[in-house]
């Protein structure tokens, strides 16, 4: 396995993370808003493309490896990487993580939450209110000396005691100037395995957490890839930074910043 290096920023780099960061938990502000039954993820994708120019930042996903829109939208058994669609129309009941990544002078922030359309089931209510937890968990488990697997290990036994599964396919990723680079962030794990957590190393943790198996399949779109049991799947996402103190969340809403 090739080692590959894991940037550390500078304070003056991190500043631009906080502004990109930042940006993106506004962007996911604004979109939640027009969540209804009715509403198209095309129209979401579009609002989020629209309003991502007007605050002088550029759309990520778009065009990244091919991805032909601006947004992920993932819906229900869906467990990342959904395609908006104008005849994809949400309705009352469902689940739909909105993943964002707006570049803001030159650097990414990325993040997604899950959110209720109207009024969930109990089901659902419990995947997404662990899947929340699980995230917030994994960043907690970030200190500095200590190691990636310290993250993934305390989401998968939250995750499990729950009894839901965690998805191995897809990980959390380095990020900087570059969207996706090393460190690769497993959601599940080894506490004291893995590569040391050192101050200035900045990733996402984004667990995938689903309701029945673990199993990813891809459709035949070749992006979308859903749970093999059709069951539900749930996701979110912060953008992180490792600090001397401990962890700051870049991409923490500036009214949960000053929350108790
Ligand atoms: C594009 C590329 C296969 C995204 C993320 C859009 C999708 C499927 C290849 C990760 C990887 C967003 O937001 C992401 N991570 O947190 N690929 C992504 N694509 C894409
Ligand atoms: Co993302």
């Amino acid at each position: 396995m090739a080692t590959e290096k894991i940037t550390l920023l500078s304070s003056r780099e991190l500043e631009k993370m906080r502004h990109a960061g930042q940006l993106a938990a506004a962007l996911l502000d604004h979109l939640e808003t027009m969540i209804k039954p009715g509403v198209s993820t095309l129209e979401l994708n579009d609002e989020a493309e629209r309003w991502t120019q007007a605050h002088g930042a550029t759309s990520a996903p778009l065009g990244y490896h091919g991805f032909p829109k601006s947004i992920c939208t993932s819906v229900n058994e869906v467990i990342c990487h959904g395609i908006p669609n104008e005849k994809q129309i949400l309705k009352e009941g469902d689940i739909i993580n909105i993943d964002v990544t707006p570049i803001l002078d030159g650097y990414h922030g990325d993040t997604s939450r899950t959110f209720f359309v109207g009024t969930p089931t109990s089901n659902a209510k419990k995947l997404v209110e662990t899947t929340y937890e699980c995230m917030m968990r994994g960043i907690y488990a970030v200190e500095p000396g200590g190691r990636i697997g310290d993250i993934g290990a305390a989401i998968q036994e939250y995750a499990e005691s729950q009894g839901f599964s965690v998805v191995r396919d897809f990980v959390g990723h380095g990020i900087n100037r570059v969207f996706h680079t090393s460190p690769q962030v497993p959601h599940y794990g080894t506490a004291g395995k893995g590569k040391r957590l050192r101050p200035g190393m900045v990733f996402t943790v984004e667990p995938m957490i689903n309701e029945g198996t673990h199993q990813a399949e891809m459709l035949p779109d070749k992006w979308t890839a859903v749970t093999k049991d059709r069951k539900l799947s749930a996701q979110f996402e912060h953008t992180i930074a490792v600090t001397k103190e401990g962890v700051e969340i870049l991409t923490l809403p500036e009214d949960q910043k000053s929350a108790p």
